[in-house]
């Protein structure tokens, strides 16, 4: 059945205020704890991450930021800031998100904000402080905040101590934000830790990220969450106390698989969606939510699994629109479950994509990105450019 006007206008405004933000971590090569698949066409440095987002960019039209780790992507702090800004700026794309990195250095082998050595808090604090001054310098608004920090073994750690050392590293971050900066605080459960995790559900991140102070909001990853966790439930409460500051996008089918968002359980998405867009209809307030993605593409062509993902958030943020307000605020104020249900059924069983591919052709953008990105050349001449240099490098871990 064809949409009709209110819908197809509801499709094409959801589209209009949907940006995505991609990894620069996302091109490169990536694998898992026991090995390395290389790619040919993995982007092995910075100048190729911003590349390879750039063209995402190009064909999909709504993702002009690019997530950056620092260590990984500015080795030499703010020093590279300039640089990088005016690498993203030549390939179509700005600095988005500032990742630091207080997990890799063998310095954090027992955390880093929660070490119980104080000297290894300091270096995490420095780290933290560049990471707000590399922020400043490239215009970034957001620190996505992601720890490591955890114990493998009951006893082994003093719980307390750390959550007290945590609230102060996160405090003193906060006061140097400057302008309009932002903190994210992200949670997960488990893993690199394995026995407690210092930040390890959105509670310990809706704690750490008020008492940081205002300028503080909780950052979810959808794959951080134990298995059968009512994740659009979460989102609603962090809604509803204004400290939803963004998303890692990605699926999981087990733990933290970092699998191509919405390939496992594309209605967990669209749930996540109908409750952002369900406090937009009963606020009348659009919440400032950063949409990035977090994947490990280990397998899939990097910049394919991208489009992909790009074309996946829309079509559920695109049905998540659909969804009719009114009917399913009067099914559920008088009780009618399966009515009420069915609301949210019939719009996440919409073909949206004739919409979406009407509202790529009225902004001069490809109707089928993926195809637009087989027909560029782009893959054939970077594959060739990159092959010697991915084969060279290391894939094992021995
Ligand atoms: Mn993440």
């Amino acid at each position: 059945m064809p949409l009709n006007a209110r819908q197809a206008d509801a499709i094409a405004r959801a589209l209009d205020s949907l940006s995505i933000e991609l990894p620069s971590w996302g091109f490169a090569n990536t694998g898992t704890r026991f090995g390395k698949f290389l790619q040919p066409a993995a982007a092995t440095t910075t100048e190729e991450k911003l590349s390879d987002a750039g063209m995402v960019h190009r064909v999909t039209g709504i993702c002009p930021t690019v997530a950056l780790h620092v260590l990984w992507d500015l080795p030499n702090g703010a020093a590279d800031a300039p640089r990088v800004a005016a690498m993203a700026a030549r390939l179509g794309v700005r600095a988005g998100a500032i990742n630091p990195n207080t997990f890799q250095d063998q310095i954090y082998k027992h955390g880093s904000l929660g070490n119980p050595d104080s000297a290894v808090r300091a270096a995490a604090m420095q780290h933290l402080l560049d990471s707000a001054a590399i922020a400043t310098a490239l215009g970034s608004r957001d620190l996505s905040l992601w720890f490591a920090d955890g114990s493998n073994y009951p006893g082994t750690a003093n719980i307390r101590h750390r959550k007290q050392w945590f609230s102060e590293g996160l405090a003193q971050l906060h006061a140097r934000l400057s302008g309009n900066q932002r903190m994210l605080v992200e949670y997960k459960p488990f893993e690199p830790a394995f026995y407690h995790t210092d930040i390890a559900d959105w509670g310990m991140a809706l704690l750490f990220a008020r008492a940081a102070g205002p300028r503080a909001r909780v950052l979810v990853d959808t794959g951080h969450h134990y298995a059968a966790q009512n994740i659009e439930q979460i989102v609603a409460w962090l809604l509803s106390e204004n400290m939803l500051g963004g998303f890692h996008f990605n699926d999981r089918r087990y733990a933290d698989d970092d699998l191509t968002m919405a390939s496992i359980d594309p209605y967990q998405v669209f749930r996540i969606f109908n409750e952002i867009f369900q406090f937009e209809w009963e606020t009348g307030t659009r919440p400032d939510i950063a949409y990035m993605i977090d994947q490990s593409h280990n397998l899939k062509g990097k910049i394919e699994a991208m489009i992909q993902t790009v074309a996946a958030a829309q079509e559920l943020f695109a049905k998540a629109a659909l969804v009719d307000r009114e009917r399913l605020a009067g099914h559920q104020q008088r009780c009618n479950l399966v009515d009420a249900e069915n609301c949210l059924k019939d719009a996440f069983s919409t073909d949206v994509r004739p919409a979406i591919r009407e509202w790529s052709r009225g902004r001069g953008l490809p109707e089928d990105p993926l195809q637009a990105f087989r027909e560029s050349g782009y893959l054939e001449r970077i594959t060739a450019e990159r092959a010697e240099k991915n084969a060279a490098s290391a894939s094992s871990y021995a």
